[in-house]
Protein backbone atom coordinates (compact mmCIF):
# COMPACT_ATOMS: atom_id res chain seq x y z
CA UNK A 1 0.00 0.00 0.00
CA UNK A 2 2.83 2.14 1.18
CA UNK A 3 4.48 1.91 -2.28
CA UNK A 4 1.35 2.84 -4.41
CA UNK A 5 1.04 5.92 -2.40
CA UNK A 6 4.69 7.06 -3.07
CA UNK A 7 4.21 5.64 -6.49
CA UNK A 8 0.79 8.16 -6.87
CA UNK A 9 3.19 11.14 -6.22
CA UNK A 10 5.07 10.70 -8.96
CA UNK A 11 8.48 10.28 -6.28
CA UNK A 12 9.86 6.78 -7.37
CA UNK A 13 9.48 5.06 -10.68
CA UNK A 14 6.45 2.61 -10.86
CA UNK A 15 7.03 0.17 -10.05
CA UNK A 16 5.41 -2.99 -11.92
CA UNK A 17 3.18 -5.72 -10.94
CA UNK A 18 5.70 -8.82 -10.04
CA UNK A 19 5.18 -10.84 -12.92
CA UNK A 20 7.13 -7.82 -15.11
CA UNK A 21 10.01 -9.25 -14.18
CA UNK A 22 9.86 -12.19 -15.99
CA UNK A 23 9.20 -10.05 -19.21
CA UNK A 24 12.77 -10.51 -20.76
CA UNK A 25 13.89 -7.62 -23.54
CA UNK A 26 14.47 -8.94 -27.31
CA UNK A 27 16.73 -7.98 -29.92
CA UNK A 28 16.43 -5.36 -32.25
CA UNK A 29 17.71 -7.86 -35.05
CA UNK A 30 15.56 -11.15 -36.24
CA UNK A 31 17.91 -13.36 -35.06
CA UNK A 32 17.68 -16.91 -36.68
CA UNK A 33 19.01 -18.56 -33.44
CA UNK A 34 15.60 -17.07 -31.57
CA UNK A 35 13.45 -17.22 -34.11
CA UNK A 36 10.76 -20.35 -35.14
CA UNK A 37 13.18 -22.94 -37.30
CA UNK A 38 12.56 -22.95 -41.06
CA UNK A 39 9.85 -25.50 -42.45
CA UNK A 40 9.11 -26.06 -46.19
CA UNK A 41 5.82 -26.25 -47.63
CA UNK A 42 4.83 -28.20 -50.55
CA UNK A 43 3.88 -27.15 -54.35
CA UNK A 44 0.85 -25.26 -54.18
CA UNK A 45 -2.10 -27.55 -54.81
CA UNK A 46 -5.58 -26.35 -55.75
CA UNK A 47 -9.05 -28.53 -54.61
CA UNK A 48 -11.22 -29.47 -57.36
CA UNK A 49 -13.94 -31.41 -55.51
CA UNK A 50 -12.03 -34.13 -53.36
CA UNK A 51 -8.59 -33.98 -55.63
CA UNK A 52 -6.06 -31.86 -54.87
CA UNK A 53 -4.29 -30.39 -58.13
CA UNK A 54 -0.99 -29.66 -58.45
CA UNK A 55 -0.26 -26.66 -59.73
CA UNK A 56 2.33 -27.11 -61.96
CA UNK A 57 -0.05 -28.39 -64.42
CA UNK A 58 -0.60 -24.96 -65.05
CA UNK A 59 2.43 -24.89 -67.38
CA UNK A 60 1.71 -28.05 -69.36
CA UNK A 61 -1.95 -27.36 -69.67
CA UNK A 62 -1.47 -23.71 -70.29
CA UNK A 63 1.29 -24.44 -73.05
CA UNK A 64 -1.53 -27.15 -75.12
CA UNK A 65 -3.82 -24.47 -75.02
CA UNK A 66 -2.15 -21.60 -76.04
CA UNK A 67 -0.77 -24.19 -79.12
CA UNK A 68 -4.10 -24.68 -79.40
CA UNK A 69 -5.66 -21.17 -79.31
CA UNK A 70 -3.05 -20.40 -81.99
CA UNK A 71 -3.87 -23.15 -84.33
CA UNK A 72 -7.94 -22.47 -84.13
CA UNK A 73 -6.74 -18.80 -84.75
CA UNK A 74 -4.81 -19.50 -87.54
CA UNK A 75 -7.40 -21.98 -89.33
CA UNK A 76 -10.21 -19.00 -88.40
CA UNK A 77 -8.25 -16.27 -90.83
CA UNK A 78 -9.01 -18.56 -93.64
CA UNK A 79 -12.59 -17.79 -93.45
CA UNK A 80 -13.71 -15.10 -95.31
CA UNK A 81 -16.33 -14.24 -92.55
CA UNK A 82 -13.71 -13.93 -90.11
CA UNK A 83 -11.19 -11.65 -93.03
CA UNK A 84 -14.86 -9.40 -93.28
CA UNK A 85 -14.71 -9.36 -89.21
CA UNK A 86 -11.17 -8.31 -89.21
CA UNK A 87 -11.61 -5.47 -91.91
CA UNK A 88 -14.56 -4.07 -90.24
CA UNK A 89 -13.45 -4.41 -86.81
CA UNK A 90 -9.27 -3.86 -87.20
CA UNK A 91 -8.76 -3.60 -83.61
CA UNK A 92 -9.74 0.13 -82.28
CA UNK A 93 -13.00 1.99 -83.28
CA UNK A 94 -12.10 4.72 -85.13
CA UNK A 95 -15.14 7.21 -83.48
CA UNK A 96 -12.51 7.70 -80.84
CA UNK A 97 -10.85 10.30 -79.99
CA UNK A 98 -7.15 10.10 -79.92
CA UNK A 99 -4.64 11.24 -77.40
CA UNK A 100 -2.30 14.31 -78.39
CA UNK A 101 -0.40 15.06 -74.99
CA UNK A 102 1.89 11.34 -75.77
CA UNK A 103 3.36 10.11 -72.62
CA UNK A 104 3.65 13.20 -70.35
CA UNK A 105 7.00 13.34 -67.66
CA UNK A 106 4.48 12.69 -64.90
CA UNK A 107 2.48 9.29 -66.46
CA UNK A 108 6.24 7.99 -67.27
CA UNK A 109 7.37 8.52 -63.26
CA UNK A 110 4.20 7.63 -62.02
CA UNK A 111 4.50 4.01 -64.48
CA UNK A 112 8.38 3.30 -62.65
CA UNK A 113 6.72 4.12 -58.95
CA UNK A 114 3.91 1.63 -59.67
CA UNK A 115 6.44 -1.04 -60.81
CA UNK A 116 8.46 0.05 -57.81
CA UNK A 117 5.82 -0.20 -55.16
CA UNK A 118 4.26 -3.51 -56.73
CA UNK A 119 7.53 -5.53 -56.60
CA UNK A 120 7.61 -5.11 -52.71
CA UNK A 121 3.88 -5.23 -52.57
CA UNK A 122 3.97 -8.23 -53.75
CA UNK A 123 6.55 -10.14 -52.29
CA UNK A 124 5.30 -9.25 -48.60
CA UNK A 125 2.26 -9.86 -49.71
CA UNK A 126 3.22 -13.65 -50.46
CA UNK A 127 5.52 -13.44 -47.21
CA UNK A 128 1.72 -12.86 -45.68
CA UNK A 129 0.08 -15.57 -47.34
CA UNK A 130 2.99 -18.06 -46.18
CA UNK A 131 2.14 -17.23 -42.67
CA UNK A 132 -1.17 -19.24 -43.07
CA UNK A 133 -0.31 -21.40 -46.03
CA UNK A 134 -4.03 -21.82 -46.95
CA UNK A 135 -6.85 -19.86 -48.67
CA UNK A 136 -10.71 -20.38 -48.33
CA UNK A 137 -13.97 -19.35 -49.09
CA UNK A 138 -15.66 -19.89 -45.60
CA UNK A 139 -14.80 -17.99 -42.35
CA UNK A 140 -14.11 -20.83 -40.62
CA UNK A 141 -10.86 -22.12 -41.79
CA UNK A 142 -11.76 -26.02 -41.08
CA UNK A 143 -9.44 -28.35 -42.43
CA UNK A 144 -10.26 -30.51 -45.66
CA UNK A 145 -12.23 -27.04 -46.16
CA UNK A 146 -9.47 -24.68 -47.96
CA UNK A 147 -9.62 -24.63 -52.04
CA UNK A 148 -5.69 -23.39 -51.81
CA UNK A 149 -2.65 -24.57 -50.13
CA UNK A 150 1.29 -24.65 -49.63
CA UNK A 151 1.06 -26.83 -47.02
CA UNK A 152 1.08 -30.64 -45.89
CA UNK A 153 -2.68 -31.27 -44.97
CA UNK A 154 -3.58 -30.45 -40.65
CA UNK A 155 -2.06 -33.35 -38.73
CA UNK A 156 -5.03 -34.68 -36.60
CA UNK A 157 -3.46 -36.96 -34.10
CA UNK A 158 -1.51 -33.85 -32.28
CA UNK A 159 -2.43 -30.09 -31.14
CA UNK A 160 -1.27 -28.18 -34.41
CA UNK A 161 -0.48 -24.19 -33.96
CA UNK A 162 -1.50 -21.71 -36.69
CA UNK A 163 2.23 -21.14 -35.82
CA UNK A 164 3.34 -24.26 -36.25
CA UNK A 165 1.86 -24.42 -39.96
CA UNK A 166 3.58 -21.47 -41.28
CA UNK A 167 6.18 -22.29 -43.66
CA UNK A 168 9.47 -20.64 -45.15
CA UNK A 169 9.62 -19.40 -48.76
CA UNK A 170 12.98 -18.11 -50.16
CA UNK A 171 14.52 -14.77 -49.22
CA UNK A 172 14.45 -13.75 -52.72
CA UNK A 173 10.94 -13.98 -52.86
CA UNK A 174 9.29 -13.45 -50.20
CA UNK A 175 10.24 -10.00 -48.04
CA UNK A 176 11.99 -10.95 -45.55
CA UNK A 177 11.53 -14.60 -46.42
CA UNK A 178 11.97 -16.37 -42.62
CA UNK A 179 9.33 -18.37 -41.84
CA UNK A 180 6.35 -16.40 -39.10
CA UNK A 181 8.00 -12.72 -40.67
CA UNK A 182 4.49 -11.83 -41.15
CA UNK A 183 5.16 -8.60 -38.94
CA UNK A 184 7.91 -7.19 -40.50
CA UNK A 185 6.28 -8.13 -43.90
CA UNK A 186 3.08 -6.24 -42.49
CA UNK A 187 5.33 -2.89 -42.29
CA UNK A 188 6.80 -3.21 -46.06
CA UNK A 189 2.72 -4.56 -47.19
CA UNK A 190 0.94 -1.57 -45.70
CA UNK A 191 3.80 1.06 -45.87
CA UNK A 192 4.36 0.68 -49.59
CA UNK A 193 0.55 0.30 -49.79
CA UNK A 194 0.27 3.67 -48.58
CA UNK A 195 2.45 5.07 -51.20
CA UNK A 196 1.10 3.06 -53.87
CA UNK A 197 -2.48 4.08 -53.14
CA UNK A 198 -1.52 8.15 -53.09
CA UNK A 199 0.65 6.83 -56.72
CA UNK A 200 -2.81 5.91 -58.04
CA UNK A 201 -5.25 8.03 -56.76
CA UNK A 202 -2.62 10.85 -58.13
CA UNK A 203 -2.78 8.84 -61.49
CA UNK A 204 -6.51 8.62 -61.80
CA UNK A 205 -6.50 12.99 -61.24
CA UNK A 206 -4.27 13.32 -63.48
CA UNK A 207 -5.56 11.06 -65.97
CA UNK A 208 -8.92 12.76 -65.79
CA UNK A 209 -7.12 16.25 -65.78
CA UNK A 210 -5.87 15.52 -68.77
CA UNK A 211 -6.67 14.15 -72.39
CA UNK A 212 -4.65 10.68 -71.03
CA UNK A 213 -8.02 9.12 -70.04
CA UNK A 214 -8.87 8.61 -73.44
CA UNK A 215 -6.64 5.75 -73.84
CA UNK A 216 -7.93 3.80 -70.77
CA UNK A 217 -11.32 4.38 -70.78
CA UNK A 218 -13.52 2.56 -73.10
CA UNK A 219 -16.04 4.72 -74.41
CA UNK A 220 -18.05 2.87 -77.37
CA UNK A 221 -19.51 -1.07 -77.24
CA UNK A 222 -17.51 -1.21 -80.20
CA UNK A 223 -14.30 -2.16 -77.98
CA UNK A 224 -15.70 -5.70 -77.56
CA UNK A 225 -15.76 -6.90 -81.24
CA UNK A 226 -12.38 -5.29 -81.64
CA UNK A 227 -10.95 -6.64 -78.54
CA UNK A 228 -11.70 -10.05 -79.98
CA UNK A 229 -10.14 -8.71 -83.35
CA UNK A 230 -6.75 -7.86 -81.38
CA UNK A 231 -7.21 -11.27 -79.72
CA UNK A 232 -7.39 -12.88 -83.23
CA UNK A 233 -4.58 -11.03 -84.26
CA UNK A 234 -2.08 -11.48 -81.65
CA UNK A 235 -3.04 -15.29 -81.75
CA UNK A 236 -1.92 -15.67 -85.42
CA UNK A 237 1.37 -13.67 -84.97
CA UNK A 238 0.09 -11.05 -87.47
CA UNK A 239 0.16 -8.47 -84.97
CA UNK A 240 -2.04 -4.78 -85.28
CA UNK A 241 -0.40 -1.97 -86.18
CA UNK A 242 0.45 -0.34 -82.81
CA UNK A 243 -0.55 3.19 -82.36
CA UNK A 244 -0.24 3.14 -78.75
CA UNK A 245 1.47 7.00 -78.64
CA UNK A 246 -2.41 8.37 -79.38
CA UNK A 247 -4.43 5.17 -79.05
CA UNK A 248 -4.24 1.55 -77.12
CA UNK A 249 -5.84 -1.24 -79.24
CA UNK A 250 -9.41 -2.65 -77.45
CA UNK A 251 -7.62 -5.33 -75.92
CA UNK A 252 -4.85 -3.44 -74.86
CA UNK A 253 -7.55 -0.66 -73.15
CA UNK A 254 -9.84 -3.36 -71.93
CA UNK A 255 -7.29 -5.27 -70.08
CA UNK A 256 -5.48 -1.80 -69.04
CA UNK A 257 -9.03 -0.62 -67.71
CA UNK A 258 -9.58 -4.00 -65.68
CA UNK A 259 -5.90 -3.52 -64.43
CA UNK A 260 -6.62 0.38 -63.18
CA UNK A 261 -10.24 0.39 -62.30
CA UNK A 262 -11.10 -3.31 -61.23
CA UNK A 263 -8.29 -4.99 -60.02
CA UNK A 264 -6.18 -2.29 -57.86
CA UNK A 265 -9.24 -1.16 -56.02
CA UNK A 266 -10.80 -4.84 -55.70
CA UNK A 267 -7.03 -4.99 -53.96
CA UNK A 268 -7.34 -2.24 -51.49
CA UNK A 269 -11.17 -3.47 -50.58
CA UNK A 270 -9.95 -6.55 -50.29
CA UNK A 271 -6.86 -5.95 -48.20
CA UNK A 272 -9.27 -3.47 -45.51
CA UNK A 273 -12.37 -5.98 -44.96
CA UNK A 274 -9.44 -8.82 -43.61
CA UNK A 275 -9.11 -6.58 -40.64
CA UNK A 276 -11.14 -7.09 -37.69
CA UNK A 277 -11.87 -3.71 -36.77
CA UNK A 278 -13.62 -2.59 -40.17
CA UNK A 279 -15.07 -6.00 -40.76
CA UNK A 280 -16.62 -5.87 -37.22
CA UNK A 281 -17.81 -2.58 -38.01
CA UNK A 282 -19.92 -2.83 -41.19
CA UNK A 283 -21.68 -5.61 -40.10
CA UNK A 284 -23.58 -7.54 -43.35
CA UNK A 285 -20.39 -5.97 -45.50
CA UNK A 286 -17.90 -7.91 -43.12
CA UNK A 287 -20.38 -10.51 -43.28
CA UNK A 288 -20.89 -11.37 -46.88
CA UNK A 289 -17.06 -10.36 -47.75
CA UNK A 290 -16.38 -12.33 -44.57
CA UNK A 291 -12.45 -12.62 -44.40
CA UNK A 292 -11.66 -15.47 -45.77
CA UNK A 293 -13.51 -14.72 -48.60
CA UNK A 294 -12.05 -11.39 -49.30
CA UNK A 295 -8.32 -12.80 -47.73
CA UNK A 296 -8.88 -15.28 -51.65
CA UNK A 297 -10.16 -12.92 -53.49
CA UNK A 298 -6.91 -10.49 -52.81
CA UNK A 299 -5.33 -13.54 -53.78
CA UNK A 300 -7.14 -13.63 -57.01
CA UNK A 301 -6.47 -10.16 -57.76
CA UNK A 302 -2.64 -11.20 -57.23
CA UNK A 303 -3.02 -13.43 -59.61
CA UNK A 304 -4.41 -10.64 -62.56
CA UNK A 305 -1.33 -8.69 -61.46
CA UNK A 306 1.41 -11.50 -62.23
CA UNK A 307 -0.58 -12.69 -65.40
CA UNK A 308 -0.79 -8.80 -66.46
CA UNK A 309 2.93 -8.39 -65.84
CA UNK A 310 3.80 -11.21 -67.84
CA UNK A 311 1.74 -10.47 -71.16
CA UNK A 312 2.03 -6.96 -70.80
CA UNK A 313 6.24 -6.93 -71.09
CA UNK A 314 6.13 -10.24 -73.27
CA UNK A 315 3.95 -7.99 -75.97
CA UNK A 316 6.46 -5.03 -75.53
CA UNK A 317 9.27 -7.23 -75.88
CA UNK A 318 7.69 -8.98 -79.87
CA UNK A 319 5.29 -6.66 -80.94
CA UNK A 320 7.46 -4.35 -83.06
CA UNK A 321 11.03 -3.20 -82.08
CA UNK A 322 11.05 -3.16 -78.12
CA UNK A 323 13.02 0.43 -78.66
CA UNK A 324 10.10 2.05 -79.96
CA UNK A 325 7.58 0.96 -77.13
CA UNK A 326 10.51 1.40 -74.55
CA UNK A 327 10.76 5.13 -76.03
CA UNK A 328 7.39 6.08 -75.08
CA UNK A 329 6.82 4.77 -71.48
CA UNK A 330 10.51 5.89 -70.77
CA UNK A 331 11.96 8.54 -72.15
CA UNK A 332 8.28 10.10 -73.72
CA UNK A 333 9.39 10.22 -77.22
CA UNK A 334 8.03 8.65 -80.51
CA UNK A 335 11.05 7.47 -82.52
CA UNK A 336 13.37 4.70 -82.81
CA UNK A 337 16.63 6.54 -80.54
CA UNK A 338 17.74 4.46 -77.93
CA UNK A 339 16.69 7.59 -75.14
CA UNK A 340 14.18 4.80 -73.79
CA UNK A 341 16.43 2.75 -73.19
CA UNK A 342 18.92 4.88 -71.33
CA UNK A 343 16.44 5.72 -68.78
CA UNK A 344 15.22 1.74 -68.99
CA UNK A 345 18.50 0.26 -67.99
CA UNK A 346 19.71 2.10 -65.03
CA UNK A 347 16.12 2.37 -63.46
CA UNK A 348 15.23 -1.59 -63.64
CA UNK A 349 18.78 -2.06 -61.68
CA UNK A 350 17.72 -0.11 -59.60
CA UNK A 351 14.34 -1.81 -58.83
CA UNK A 352 17.12 -4.94 -59.14
CA UNK A 353 19.43 -3.65 -56.61
CA UNK A 354 16.29 -2.95 -54.14
CA UNK A 355 14.97 -6.09 -54.18
CA UNK A 356 18.31 -7.67 -53.71
CA UNK A 357 18.84 -5.53 -50.83
CA UNK A 358 15.20 -5.67 -48.75
CA UNK A 359 15.36 -8.99 -47.29
CA UNK A 360 19.11 -8.86 -45.64
CA UNK A 361 18.15 -5.33 -44.50
CA UNK A 362 14.90 -6.15 -43.17
CA UNK A 363 16.40 -9.16 -40.71
CA UNK A 364 18.97 -7.53 -39.83
CA UNK A 365 17.44 -3.69 -38.92
CA UNK A 366 14.19 -5.62 -38.26
CA UNK A 367 13.22 -2.81 -35.44
CA UNK A 368 13.94 0.19 -37.91
CA UNK A 369 11.55 -1.58 -39.98
CA UNK A 370 8.73 -2.08 -37.48
CA UNK A 371 9.37 1.89 -36.06
CA UNK A 372 9.28 2.96 -39.56
CA UNK A 373 5.94 1.05 -40.35
CA UNK A 374 4.51 2.60 -37.45
CA UNK A 375 5.77 5.85 -38.55
CA UNK A 376 4.20 5.59 -41.56
CA UNK A 377 0.89 3.54 -41.30
CA UNK A 378 0.50 2.53 -37.77
CA UNK A 379 -1.25 5.39 -36.43
CA UNK A 380 -3.37 5.37 -39.68
CA UNK A 381 -3.96 1.93 -38.52
CA UNK A 382 -4.98 3.03 -35.24
CA UNK A 383 -7.47 5.41 -35.95
CA UNK A 384 -9.27 2.36 -36.80
CA UNK A 385 -9.90 1.37 -32.65
CA UNK A 386 -12.13 4.27 -32.98
CA UNK A 387 -14.84 2.38 -34.78
CA UNK A 388 -16.52 0.33 -32.30
CA UNK A 389 -17.23 -3.58 -33.16
CA UNK A 390 -20.73 -4.29 -32.95
CA UNK A 391 -20.80 -6.98 -35.47
CA UNK A 392 -22.95 -10.41 -33.55
CA UNK A 393 -23.42 -13.57 -35.25
CA UNK A 394 -26.15 -16.40 -34.55
CA UNK A 395 -25.39 -19.56 -32.84
CA UNK A 396 -25.38 -21.29 -36.05
CA UNK A 397 -22.36 -19.49 -37.60
CA UNK A 398 -20.40 -21.16 -34.55
CA UNK A 399 -17.25 -23.00 -36.40
CA UNK A 400 -16.82 -26.29 -36.13
CA UNK A 401 -13.59 -25.77 -35.61
CA UNK A 402 -11.52 -22.82 -33.89
CA UNK A 403 -7.32 -23.03 -34.84
CA UNK A 404 -5.05 -22.70 -31.61
CA UNK A 405 -2.41 -20.56 -31.52
CA UNK A 406 0.89 -19.46 -28.99
CA UNK A 407 3.00 -21.26 -27.06
CA UNK A 408 0.87 -23.03 -23.81
CA UNK A 409 1.46 -22.51 -19.85
CA UNK A 410 4.38 -24.72 -18.97
CA UNK A 411 5.01 -24.18 -15.10
CA UNK A 412 4.19 -26.22 -12.06
CA UNK A 413 2.40 -23.24 -10.29
CA UNK A 414 -0.07 -23.17 -13.68
CA UNK A 415 -0.12 -27.15 -13.45
CA UNK A 416 -1.43 -26.75 -9.60
CA UNK A 417 -4.42 -24.58 -10.76
CA UNK A 418 -5.44 -26.47 -13.56
CA UNK A 419 -5.25 -29.89 -11.07
CA UNK A 420 -7.00 -28.21 -8.81
CA UNK A 421 -10.20 -26.78 -11.46
CA UNK A 422 -8.08 -23.34 -10.77
CA UNK A 423 -9.81 -23.19 -7.35
CA UNK A 424 -6.96 -21.19 -6.28
CA UNK A 425 -6.69 -18.87 -9.39
CA UNK A 426 -6.89 -15.31 -7.91
CA UNK A 427 -7.13 -12.63 -11.10
CA UNK A 428 -4.78 -10.20 -9.42
CA UNK A 429 -5.65 -6.30 -10.61
CA UNK A 430 -3.02 -3.62 -10.01
CA UNK A 431 -1.11 -0.38 -10.89
CA UNK A 432 -2.83 3.45 -11.36
CA UNK A 433 -5.74 2.33 -9.96
CA UNK A 434 -7.70 3.73 -6.65
CA UNK A 435 -8.99 0.31 -5.48
CA UNK A 436 -6.38 -2.63 -6.51
CA UNK A 437 -8.38 -6.16 -6.15
CA UNK A 438 -7.88 -9.92 -6.21
CA UNK A 439 -10.33 -12.04 -7.55
CA UNK A 440 -11.18 -15.62 -7.14
CA UNK A 441 -13.02 -16.92 -10.31
CA UNK A 442 -16.44 -17.74 -8.71
CA UNK A 443 -16.00 -14.34 -7.87
CA UNK A 444 -15.60 -13.39 -11.64
CA UNK A 445 -18.33 -15.60 -12.39
CA UNK A 446 -20.98 -14.13 -9.97
CA UNK A 447 -20.27 -10.78 -12.04
CA UNK A 448 -22.47 -9.72 -14.78
CA UNK A 449 -21.99 -11.90 -17.83
CA UNK A 450 -21.93 -10.88 -21.11
CA UNK A 451 -22.14 -13.37 -23.96
CA UNK A 452 -21.43 -12.51 -27.61
CA UNK A 453 -20.60 -14.15 -31.02
CA UNK A 454 -17.63 -12.80 -32.92
CA UNK A 455 -15.45 -14.07 -35.58
CA UNK A 456 -11.22 -14.42 -34.13
CA UNK A 457 -8.56 -12.59 -37.06
CA UNK A 458 -5.74 -13.82 -36.19
CA UNK A 459 -2.76 -11.94 -37.81
CA UNK A 460 -1.83 -15.17 -39.44
CA UNK A 461 -4.68 -14.89 -41.58
CA UNK A 462 -7.00 -17.43 -40.30
CA UNK A 463 -10.14 -16.81 -38.83
CA UNK A 464 -12.80 -18.42 -36.66
CA UNK A 465 -16.55 -18.01 -34.83
CA UNK A 466 -16.91 -18.48 -31.33
CA UNK A 467 -19.43 -17.70 -28.39
CA UNK A 468 -17.29 -16.22 -25.48
CA UNK A 469 -18.87 -15.67 -22.25
CA UNK A 470 -17.37 -13.29 -19.87
CA UNK A 471 -17.06 -10.33 -17.61
CA UNK A 472 -17.32 -6.90 -19.37
CA UNK A 473 -13.42 -5.22 -18.92
CA UNK A 474 -15.57 -1.96 -18.43
CA UNK A 475 -17.49 -3.66 -15.27
CA UNK A 476 -13.85 -4.55 -13.77
CA UNK A 477 -12.22 -0.67 -14.53
CA UNK A 478 -15.54 0.56 -12.69
CA UNK A 479 -14.31 -1.65 -9.99
CA UNK A 480 -10.98 -1.07 -9.61
CA UNK A 481 -11.39 2.62 -10.76
CA UNK A 482 -8.04 3.65 -12.40
CA UNK A 483 -6.91 7.09 -11.92
CA UNK A 484 -6.30 9.76 -14.12
CA UNK A 485 -2.90 9.15 -14.71
CA UNK A 486 -3.95 5.24 -16.18
CA UNK A 487 -3.42 5.55 -19.83
CA UNK A 488 -3.27 2.02 -20.61
CA UNK A 489 -3.86 -1.41 -19.38
CA UNK A 490 -1.28 -4.36 -19.04
CA UNK A 491 -2.56 -8.35 -19.74
CA UNK A 492 0.11 -10.79 -18.16
CA UNK A 493 -0.29 -14.63 -19.44
CA UNK A 494 0.90 -17.69 -16.69
CA UNK A 495 2.60 -18.53 -20.10
CA UNK A 496 6.10 -17.65 -22.08
CA UNK A 497 6.10 -16.74 -25.45
CA UNK A 498 7.87 -18.50 -27.92
CA UNK A 499 11.50 -17.13 -27.66
CA UNK A 500 11.46 -17.47 -23.35
CA UNK A 501 10.36 -14.69 -21.28
CA UNK A 502 6.40 -14.08 -20.26
CA UNK A 503 3.84 -12.81 -22.68
CA UNK A 504 2.05 -9.95 -22.91
CA UNK A 505 0.02 -7.43 -24.34
CA UNK A 506 -0.95 -3.97 -23.82
CA UNK A 507 -4.04 -1.98 -24.47
CA UNK A 508 -5.20 1.51 -24.61
CA UNK A 509 -7.79 2.31 -21.84
CA UNK A 510 -10.61 3.20 -24.52
CA UNK A 511 -10.48 0.38 -26.34
CA UNK A 512 -11.25 -1.48 -23.23
CA UNK A 513 -14.26 0.44 -22.70
CA UNK A 514 -15.65 -1.36 -26.00
CA UNK A 515 -18.95 -2.89 -25.30
CA UNK A 516 -17.09 -6.51 -26.62
CA UNK A 517 -14.33 -6.38 -24.75
CA UNK A 518 -14.90 -8.93 -21.93
CA UNK A 519 -12.83 -11.15 -20.14
CA UNK A 520 -14.12 -15.03 -20.82
CA UNK A 521 -13.98 -17.67 -19.11
CA UNK A 522 -16.85 -19.42 -21.49
CA UNK A 523 -16.49 -20.57 -25.04
CA UNK A 524 -18.95 -22.04 -26.66
CA UNK A 525 -20.82 -22.48 -23.14
CA UNK A 526 -18.59 -24.44 -21.83
CA UNK A 527 -15.98 -23.61 -19.50
CA UNK A 528 -12.89 -22.03 -21.88
CA UNK A 529 -10.19 -25.17 -22.49
CA UNK A 530 -6.74 -25.04 -21.10
CA UNK A 531 -5.92 -24.94 -25.08
CA UNK A 532 -8.09 -21.90 -25.43
CA UNK A 533 -6.93 -19.71 -22.75
CA UNK A 534 -8.32 -20.85 -19.50
CA UNK A 535 -8.95 -19.86 -16.88
CA UNK A 536 -9.34 -16.49 -18.28
CA UNK A 537 -8.72 -14.95 -21.96
CA UNK A 538 -9.25 -11.09 -23.29
CA UNK A 539 -11.59 -11.04 -25.85
CA UNK A 540 -11.49 -7.62 -27.49
CA UNK A 541 -13.26 -7.72 -30.93
CA UNK A 542 -11.38 -4.88 -32.74
CA UNK A 543 -8.12 -6.43 -32.89
CA UNK A 544 -6.08 -9.49 -33.86
CA UNK A 545 -6.05 -12.33 -32.16
CA UNK A 546 -2.34 -11.65 -30.55
CA UNK A 547 -3.88 -8.90 -28.03
CA UNK A 548 -6.15 -11.09 -26.80
CA UNK A 549 -3.84 -12.71 -23.80
CA UNK A 550 -4.57 -16.00 -22.87
CA UNK A 551 -4.18 -17.72 -19.09
CA UNK A 552 -4.40 -14.55 -17.63
CA UNK A 553 -2.60 -14.00 -14.26
CA UNK A 554 -2.72 -10.39 -14.09
CA UNK A 555 -4.17 -6.58 -15.07
CA UNK A 556 -2.02 -4.13 -14.49
CA UNK A 557 -2.93 -0.10 -15.28
CA UNK A 558 -0.07 1.98 -16.68
CA UNK A 559 0.70 5.42 -17.80
CA UNK A 560 3.90 4.03 -20.33
CA UNK A 561 4.73 0.65 -21.42
CA UNK A 562 8.24 2.02 -22.89
CA UNK A 563 10.11 0.40 -19.66
CA UNK A 564 7.96 -2.99 -19.95
CA UNK A 565 10.32 -5.76 -21.84
CA UNK A 566 11.85 -4.15 -24.80
CA UNK A 567 8.84 -1.37 -24.64
CA UNK A 568 7.05 -2.17 -28.08
CA UNK A 569 3.63 -3.10 -26.21
CA UNK A 570 3.23 -6.59 -25.85
CA UNK A 571 5.34 -9.82 -26.53
CA UNK A 572 4.79 -10.32 -30.49
CA UNK A 573 5.59 -6.70 -30.78
CA UNK A 574 8.89 -6.74 -29.16
CA UNK A 575 9.96 -10.21 -30.05
CA UNK A 576 7.95 -10.42 -33.21
CA UNK A 577 7.86 -6.60 -34.84
CA UNK A 578 4.39 -6.54 -34.26
CA UNK A 579 2.43 -2.87 -34.20
CA UNK A 580 1.05 -2.39 -30.54
CA UNK A 581 -2.42 -1.25 -32.00
CA UNK A 582 -4.15 -3.88 -34.96
CA UNK A 583 -7.14 -3.16 -35.43
CA UNK A 584 -6.13 -3.65 -39.43
N1 LIG B 1 -0.45 -16.03 -23.43
C1 LIG B 1 -0.63 -16.07 -24.73
N2 LIG B 1 -1.76 -15.56 -25.27
C2 LIG B 1 -1.98 -15.60 -26.60
C3 LIG B 1 -1.02 -16.16 -27.46
C4 LIG B 1 0.17 -16.68 -26.89
O1 LIG B 1 1.08 -17.17 -27.59
N3 LIG B 1 0.32 -16.62 -25.53
N4 LIG B 1 -1.27 -16.20 -28.83
C5 LIG B 1 -2.20 -15.21 -29.34
C6 LIG B 1 -2.60 -15.45 -30.72
S1 LIG B 1 -1.42 -15.14 -31.91
C7 LIG B 1 -3.88 -15.78 -31.08
S2 LIG B 1 -4.38 -15.85 -32.69
C8 LIG B 1 -4.86 -16.16 -30.06
C9 LIG B 1 -5.32 -17.57 -30.36
O2 LIG B 1 -6.33 -17.95 -29.49
P1 LIG B 1 -6.91 -19.43 -29.62
O3 LIG B 1 -5.79 -20.38 -29.30
O4 LIG B 1 -8.02 -19.50 -28.65
O5 LIG B 1 -7.35 -19.59 -31.02
O6 LIG B 1 -4.33 -16.12 -28.75
C10 LIG B 1 -3.46 -15.07 -28.48
N5 LIG B 1 -3.12 -15.08 -27.09
MO1 LIG C 1 -2.52 -14.91 -33.94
Amino acid sequence: MQDDDINEIGRLPPAHDPIAKYLIAADDRLLLSHWLPPQAGIVPRIRLGRRWINVLWVLPVGFVLLIAGVAVAQALRQLPGVQAFLVRYPGAPASVAAVTSGFPLWLRVQHFLNLLFMAFIIRSGIQILADHPRLYWKRDCTPGTEWFRFQKPVPADRVWTAKDDSVTIPGWLGLPGIRHSIGLARWWHFSVNLLWTINGVAFYALLFSTDQWRRLVPTTWAVIPNAASTTLQYLSFTFPPDHSWTQYNSLQQLVYFATVFIAAPTSIVTGLMQSPAISNHLGWVGRALNRQRARSVHFLALWWFLLFFLVHVTLVFITGPARVSLNMMWAGVHDSSWSGFAVFVPLIMLVALAWWRASPFTIRHARLVQKTGELMVGWIKGLAEWWSPHSQLTEKDISPYFWPNGTMPASAEFDALVNAGFAGYRLRIDGLVEQPREFSLAELCAMPKQEQITTHFCIQGWSGVAKWGGVPVRHIIDLVRPTADARYVVFYSFADGGDGGRYYDVHKMSNMRHELTILAYEMNGMPVTVLHGAPLRLRCENELGFKMVKWIAAIEFVNDFADLGSGQGGYNEDHEFYGYRMPI
